[in-house]
């Protein structure tokens, strides 16, 4: 993690603010062309030349926007996405998991969903591109590092996998628990998180439609660095509740041990939801630079309660965030 003093707590000037550029919005059509929610013969040729430029031979993944979440915010560069990283396993440098995620085997995979639930269940990739329709939603991803991207995710509710198992009545959490192997993933040697890397949501924040199971990115199947073949996408808390490369599902009727708040408690707690009002013990949450945009020591935005996610703020109705952090 990324140590060092906020000391200014800037606000974001109207003039800072960009505007959603011509390119992007072009991007944007050319994009959708591809995907198939508009037809015509010339610009799906031309789509092909241009919308996936971006790894080369990636497999396109078809979705449809879900307009609830098409933001008019600018979206994070591709490159960004693909190459400033946090997946520990791959190295702790942001560079590491494009450099060395190469290794990473995503097929065959699968995904086993057990523990307090009435269906369990081991699905592999294919069961789970099929599971559920797949939705393009533009999210923010906001790191307890204070950095931030707009990402155009492709996936769907993770309430849609849940309720095929059936959580019986002891399902209180859900704890979400990537590949750790040696042999794909360099950096397990070293002892710096517990692995496998584990996070967890309490069932009710698991069962939000905000919560995104998810399989791509920009068009594409998600990158190995981005966590593929299938990841979490949770946009309200910071981005280590997201985990990558999920190998099972565990729902639980207890709270779930997480690799973060395992490794120091008084930084990371369970709900990790994000708070401009809550510090992290060795900085500001106030605010936050948004990557490939902002300077790279210079936070301009002000961090938003929930990420701006006020739809998910039922779901802590009482409760004192300050001391569930
Ligand atoms: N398995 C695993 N999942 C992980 C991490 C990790 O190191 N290992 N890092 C987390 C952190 S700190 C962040 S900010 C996001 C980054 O996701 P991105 O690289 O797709 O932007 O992944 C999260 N999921
Ligand atoms: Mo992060």
């Amino acid at each position: 993690m990324l140590i060092k003093k906020q000391t200014s707590d800037t606000i974001i000037l109207p003039s800072e603010i960009t505007p959603r550029d011509v390119f992007e919005s072009r991007r944007d059509f050319i994009r959708r062309v591809a995907i198939g929610s508009i037809a015509s013969a010339s610009v799906i040729e031309m789509a092909q030349r241009e919308a996936f430029a971006q790894t080369p031979g990636a497999q396109k993944l078809a979705a449809t926007i879900n307009p609830a979440y098409a933001s008019n915010e600018k979206k994070t560069a591709y490159k960004d996405v693909t190459s400033y990283n946090n997946f520990y396993e791959f190295g702790t440098d942001k560079d590491e998991p494009a450099v060395n995620a190469h290794t990473l085997k995503t097929r065959p995979w699968t995904v086993s969903i057990e523990g307090e639930v009435n269906k369990p269940m081991v699905l592999d990739l294919d069961a789970l591109l099929k599971l559920a329709p797949i939705e393009e939603r533009v999210y923010r991803l906001r790191c307890v590092e204070g950095w931030s991207m707009v990402i155009p995710w492709l996936g769907y509710s993770l309430s849609n996998l849940l309720k095929k198992v059936e959580p019986n009545s002891n399902a209180r959490y859900v704890e979400f628990i990537s590949l750790a192997d040696k042999k794909q993933m360099p950096a397990i040697r070293f002892p710096v998180l517990q692995w496998p890397y584990t996070e967890g949501l309490r069932i009710d924040e698991a069962m939000h439609p905000l919560t995104l199971l998810t399989l791509g990115l920009y068009g594409e199947v998600l990158p190995n660095q981005n966590g593929a073949p299938v990841r979490l996408t949770v946009p309200w808390k910071y981005g280590f509740k997201s985990a990558k490369s999920i190998v099972k599902i565990r729902v639980t009727k207890d709270l779930p041990k997480t690799s973060w708040n395992v490794a120091n408690p008084s930084e990371y707690g369970f709900y990790s939801n994000v708070n401009p009002e809550v510090d992290h013990p060795r900085w500001s949450q106030a605010s936050e630079r948004r990557i490939g945009e902002d300077g790279f020591l210079s936070r301009k935005r002000k961090t938003l309660m929930f990420n701006g996610y006020n739809e998910v703020a039922s779901l802590y109705a009482g409760m004192d965030l300050k001391k569930f952090y």
